[in-house]
């Protein structure tokens, strides 16, 4: 597997536009007409960049954080956590930041349904502000072996549980994201089962450290990274991390998800991380953060095994990694 040590679209940190500056051009560009300003301007001051974080309930960040989610390893650099991505709506390679900013994300409708007392639909922004957010520093292991470290911003999948009220009968959470092929191009690929889609147990989803996440580096959560709303399952391979979710549905019947669909030999329902089971076609015993050279261990359950061991006891171990 090939991993860019820079890649080639990154912005360094130092030439990216200083935050103050960008934002008195977008005011600018809001008063004065974008058409005419926008036409006359060199194209560096018109394109996007990878900080832009959209306006969605911007008075809750930075969000205090919670020191029980610290880490023993460096956070990973954010110009490479923001622009080496995986979101295969909008292409099957890493370099997806800007054609992600398509996506508009507010409004943005979110339903919960299925086996519940309170089915809701919400707008996202009304969600996260009935949410306790706050900051966890959180691992994030991809099944193809690459890793990083990063302060997300958001609340427990707990809290969302909570206010949906499961029923007695239902024992998965299963969750969605968009479908809109004229914004994600990827998505006019047909051959993929659109739309992508994740699910957990539910004592799984009630975990202390199942978290959706709502922020990224003290602010609004970057749209390549899955905003409004997305998953941050640390202990599972990072494709359990659905990203702008759209609906959760709480059943009966254990979700097939997105990749499980594909292939279900390489992806399975649990794909708890561990290094001691190589994937099909490759070894899991190590990994390379984001931004660094040397490889390093890789760690049973991603180094949350304290936490989630428990939720696996009696269960044949083959089955929870693909
Ligand atoms: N909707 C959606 N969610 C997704 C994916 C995707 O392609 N589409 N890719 C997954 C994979 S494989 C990984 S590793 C993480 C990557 O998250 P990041 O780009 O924020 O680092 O998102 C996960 N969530
Ligand atoms: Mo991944």
């Amino acid at each position: 597997m090939l991993i860019r040590q820079t890649p080639r679209w990154a912005i360094p940190e130092r030439d990216a536009t200083p935050e103050t500056i960008f934002m008195s051009r977008r005011q600018l560009l809001g008063t004065t007409g974008i058409g005419i300003l926008a036409a006359g301007m060199p194209s560096n001051a018109r394109a996007a960049n990878f900080n832009d974080s959209p306006d969605v309930a911007t008075e809750l960040y930075p969000a205090k954080q919670n020191l029980t989610y610290s880490l023993d390893r460096k956070l990973s650099p954010r110009s490479d956590v923001l622009t080496y991505n995986n979101f295969y709506e909008f292409g099957s390679h890493k370099d997806i930041w800007q054609r992600a900013q398509k996506l508009s994300v507010k409004p943005w409708l979110v339903k919960i349904d299925g086996m519940v007392s309170n089915p809701i639909e919400l707008d996202a922004e009304d969600l996260i502000r009935r949410m306790p957010i706050e900051e966890r520093l959180y691992r994030h292991r991809c099944v193809e072996a690459w890793s990083m470290a990063v302060p997300w911003s958001g609340f427990p999948l707990r809290e969302l549980v909570k206010l949906a009220q499961p029923q007695a009968g239902a024992k998965f959470l299963e969750m969605r994201c968009f479908t809109k092929p004229d914004v994600a191009r990827g998505q006019r690929q047909r051959w993929y089962p659109w739309p992508y889609l994740e699910g957990l147990r539910l004592d799984e989803a009630t975990n202390d450290l199942a978290f959706i996440v709502t922020g990224i580096y003290g602010k609004p959560l970057v749209k390549q990274m899955g905003a409004p709303l997305r998953l941050a399952i640390p202990w599972k391979y990072g494709f359990k991390s659905i990203k702008s979710i759209v609906q959760f549905t709480f059943t009966d019947k254990q979700p097939k998800s997105f990749w499980e669909q594909l292939q279900s030999r390489e992806y399975g329902f649990y794909a708890n991380v561990n290094p001691n089971v190589d994937h099909p076609r490759w070894s899991q015993a190590t990994e390379k953060p984001l931004g660094q050279d040397e490889r390093i261990p890789t760690l049973l359950y991603n180094g949350y095994a304290e936490e989630v061991a428990g939720l696996y006891s009696g269960m044949d171990p083959k089955t929870l990694f693909y």
